[in-house]
């Protein structure tokens, strides 16, 4: 059952074992569960109690990056699978999106872009790491619908508020919505530094990218 087969994903997560997360991933395409489910319930509820224990000392760094590249492993099978789920053909609009200037977390970035490609909208992903000009530059060149940036630690979420001011010294400020997200990023600091949606999940980005577009 998809409970049993989330169970099981985070468990594997937990135990770092790549090939042990690809089996279950296939396990979970014949046995067709809810792939967002398994995802969302499963393989990132596996990557937060390892983050969990890395706070909380009981783990270490190279666990943390066993455990992502466990997970991303697992992703990698679901994604043509998820892909293949959209089939919708008029495009919605476009959302550029990007893990923000000196952060290099891109697994909740990319879930992100993946369900919004899913639900029928164009994704620019501009990749991890992005400056903050970058973000600019691509509303200018593919004048999305939303903008949205992705910040895993509190470090670089500040900077996502750069991203609304020199969108305003640009002048475009009005003509894009902007979206943040990322584990420390909470709807108090959108409404703080002016960012038209947060959200808290992939299912929640598509759930208010929908109902912006
Ligand atoms: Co990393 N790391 N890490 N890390 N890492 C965190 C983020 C800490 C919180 C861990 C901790 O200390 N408790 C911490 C940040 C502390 C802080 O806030 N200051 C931290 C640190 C410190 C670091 C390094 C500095 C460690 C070091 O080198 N000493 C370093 C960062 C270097 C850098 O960026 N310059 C580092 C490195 C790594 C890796 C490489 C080992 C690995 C990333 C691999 C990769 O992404 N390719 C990693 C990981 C995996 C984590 C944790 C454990 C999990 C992050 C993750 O992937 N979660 C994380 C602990 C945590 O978050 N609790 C830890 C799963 C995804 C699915 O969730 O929240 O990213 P998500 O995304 C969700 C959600 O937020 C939302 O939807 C997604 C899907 O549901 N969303 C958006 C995300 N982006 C959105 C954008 C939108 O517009 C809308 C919604």
């Amino acid at each position: 059952t998809q409970d049993e087969i989330n169970a099981k994903a985070k468990a594997a997560v937990m135990e770092f074992d790549d090939e042990l997360v690809e089996e279950i991933c296939e396990e979970a395409l014949e046995a067709k569960v809810d792939i967002v489910s398994l995802i969302q319930d499963g393989l990132t509820a596996g990557m937060n109690e390892v983050g969990d224990q890395f706070e909380q000392g009981t783990l270490f760094l190279p666990h943390v990056i066993a455990a992502s590249e466990a997970m991303s492993a697992g992703v990698a099978i679901l994604t043509p699978a998820l892909e293949a789920q959209g089939g919708s053909v008029k495009s919605k609009g476009t959302i550029v999106i990007g893990t923000i200037e000196g952060d290099i977390h891109s697994i909740g970035k990319d879930i992100v872009a993946t369900m919004l490609k899913i639900a029928g909208f164009k994704i620019v992903d501009l990749g991890r790491d992005v400056a903050i000009g970058a973000y600019v530059d691509a509303v200018k060149e593919h004048k999305p619908m939303i903008v949205g940036s992705s910040a895993l630690m509190t470090t670089t979420m500040i900077l996502q508020m750069n991203i609304e001011e020199q969108l305003k010294e640009a002048g475009i400020r009005d003509s894009v919505m902007t979206m943040v997200g990322g584990a420390p990023v909470t709807q108090d600091w959108a409404d703080k530094i002016g960012s038209d949606i947060y959200a808290e999940n992939a299912t929640d980005a598509v759930v208010k990218c929908n109902a912006a577009a």
